[in-house]
């Protein structure tokens, strides 16, 4: 029997072997998706990222649990149906230049595609320019950038400049660990969003759909 905590432990040990059959296994017993991710998946990488800071946990541990919590995203991702047809807009997403975290923004992605929002994803470590000129070719009705390094964040206000120069009615939403609503706003972005349910709500409030 597969429960919440061998998901946990297989992410935290970098397993994705067993990752990808225990999170298949707590999905198929009917457990949403959204409860694996809060009560399983996310506290093991809290727990490596913790221990990373603690000097107790090395970069080749950092390495396998994102790898095996990216393996269970990818079997959550094809496991909740996409609505993503573009009825709610384009949404044009992408992890800031110098930052190559990306399972929060794709978490972010299966909520907006959920959400109906057509989601065009740039990857990560995307230029300032990118986001301007993909915002273009879509006729982007809202762009979001992640960002999870401090070092790097800096790269968001290039970016939001770039992207507001093109794209004048583009909304901007920003979001990651290191962001606050503060913060985001001091960065000249109209919106962020703590997680990423919040941040499908945010982008249809944006659009004033909510
Ligand atoms: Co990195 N890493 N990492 N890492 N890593 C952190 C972020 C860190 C906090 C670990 C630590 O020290 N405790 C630390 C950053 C410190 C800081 O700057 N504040 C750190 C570091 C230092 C580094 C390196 C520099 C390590 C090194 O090389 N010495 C390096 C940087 C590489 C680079 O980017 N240039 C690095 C590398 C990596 C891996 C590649 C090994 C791997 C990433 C794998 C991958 O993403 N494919 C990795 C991992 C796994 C982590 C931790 C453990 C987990 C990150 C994560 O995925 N969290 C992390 C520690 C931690 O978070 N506890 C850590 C889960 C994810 C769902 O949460 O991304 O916050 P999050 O997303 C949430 C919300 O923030 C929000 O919704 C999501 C879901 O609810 N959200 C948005 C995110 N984007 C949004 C956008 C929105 C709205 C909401 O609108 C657009």
């Amino acid at each position: 029997m597969s429960s919440l905590a061998d998901i946990r432990e297989s992410i935290y040990k970098g397993s994705s072997k067993d990752s990808v059959k225990y999170t298949k296994m707590e999905l198929e017993r009917g457990t949403p998706w959204e409860e694996i991710l809060q009560k399983a998946m996310l506290p093991a990488l809290n727990q490596v990222g913790d221990e990373f800071s603690k000097g107790t946990a090395f970069l080749p541990e950092l390495i396998a649990a994102g790898h095996a919590m990216t393996k269970s995203v990818e079997v959550i991702k094809a496991s909740v149906p996409s609505m993503g047809l573009g009825g709610q807009g384009v949404f044009v997403i992408g992890t800031i230049f110098g930052d190559v975290h990306d399972i929060g923004k794709n978490i972010v992605k299966i909520c907006l595609e959920g959400a109906g929002f057509r989601v065009v994803d740039l990857g990560t470590d995307v230029h300032p320019e990118t986001f301007a000129q993909a915002c273009r070719e879509n006729k982007a009705d809202l762009v979001g950038i992640s960002a999870l390094l401090s070092s790097t964040m800096l790269n968001i206000e290039q970016a939001i400049k770039a992207v507001r120069k093109e794209n004048p009615k583009t909304r901007i939403m920003v979001g990651g660990a290191p962001l606050t609503e503060e913060y985001a706003r001091r960065l000249g972005a109209d919106g962020f969003a703590p997680d990423a349910y919040l941040a499908a709500q945010k982008a249809k409030e944006l659009l004033g759909k909510n």
